[in-house]
């Protein structure tokens, strides 16, 4: 099996496209040999694998869905309040339902200071709960809106594997290539679920599958860089903070490129599902 999230969907991606995507991932996984399970909490109850008519709420713009962190899920559920979960409540959720591979588009991490601000406590709890959450998170590095070096510190201060798929390079998101060397490098899935299964014979911890986004699709580097430095300033100018960073971000990559990181963060994301899907297919063998 393979856990998909909903944050993607319901807070990273427009009304209308979200629901193509999630068709298109979850179609993805089952071509590759393996079973989806978008992951969200509707009415109070965590949902591992959602009908064609929830995930249809989910990328409803009239749902209005939260946005669950890991921290949310209790309170959510108590309150019988619907969410899309991120990658650190998502993690905990596809663990709780014993699955142990996930995809997504990009880890959350370390942010970065909006211009004339120095630092910023903006850590995604995505960090801390692959900390102890026993799952291979297969995604395009952490989103390039954030810290890059700052959020493999924190990876490694986490006892985080971080692996490389096929480079050496550790991948930026929209661009293939942030300039870091990955700690360790696999090529071909077996690999993958080699170190993973050597890894869980000490560690309970979550591990990183770094697969870069395609070269045909990634984004031109110049156009990239601006939209980061106008997306922060925006977030300096307008106050935006906690939960409403990424979202807010991400939706200025999108417009002010003309769609062309939407269609940058719809083709990263499926393959990363596919990739997470031949790796949980050599894991089942
Ligand atoms: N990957 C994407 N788009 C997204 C996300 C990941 O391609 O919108 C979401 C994930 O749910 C991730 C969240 O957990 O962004 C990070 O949010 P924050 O920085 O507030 O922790
Ligand atoms: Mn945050």
């Amino acid at each position: 099996m393979v856990a998909l999230e909903s944050t993607i969907l319901s807070h990273g991606l427009p009304a209308g496209r979200n629901l193509e995507v999630a068709a298109r991932l979850e179609d993805t996984v089952r071509r590759a040999g393996a079973v989806p399970a978008t992951i969200a909490v509707l009415d109070g109850t965590p949902q591992v694998g959602l009908t064609t008519a929830q995930l249809e709420r989910v990328c409803s713009p009239d749902e209005d869905l939260d946005k669950l962190s890991a921290r949310d899920l209790g309170p959510a559920m108590a309150s019988g309040r619907s969410g899309a979960t991120t990658v650190a409540s998502t993690s905990v959720l596809a663990h709780a339902a014993g699955i142990g591979v996930f995809a997504t588009g990009g880890l959350g991490g370390v942010h970065l200071p909006p211009p004339g601000e120095t630092t910023t406590w903006d850590v995604s709890a995505d960090l801390a709960v692959l900390g102890r959450t026993p799952i291979l998170v297969v995604c395009s590095g952490m989103k390039s809106i954030l810290d890059i070096p700052a959020t493999l510190e924190v990876l490694e201060t986490g006892s985080i594997p971080v692996l490389g798929y096929g480079v050496d390079e550790f991948p930026a998101f929209y661009l293939r290539s942030s300039g870091l060397p990955v700690p360790h490098r696999v090529d071909g899935p077996g690999q993958v679920a080699g170190a993973m299964t050597a890894h869980r014979a000490f560690s309970s911890s979550g591990m990183v599958l770094a697969n870069p986004i395609p070269a045909e699709a990634e984004m031109d580097r110049e156009l990239h860089d601006r939209l980061l430095a106008e997306g922060l300033a925006k977030v300096g100018e307008t106050a935006v903070s906690g939960a409403d960073v990424t979202p807010v971000l991400l939706e200025h990559f999108h417009t002010a490129s003309g769609g062309a990181s939407l269609d940058a963060n719809e083709e990263l994301v499926v393959a990363n599902a596919e990739l997470a899907s031949r790796v949980a297919v050599e894991l089942a063998r």
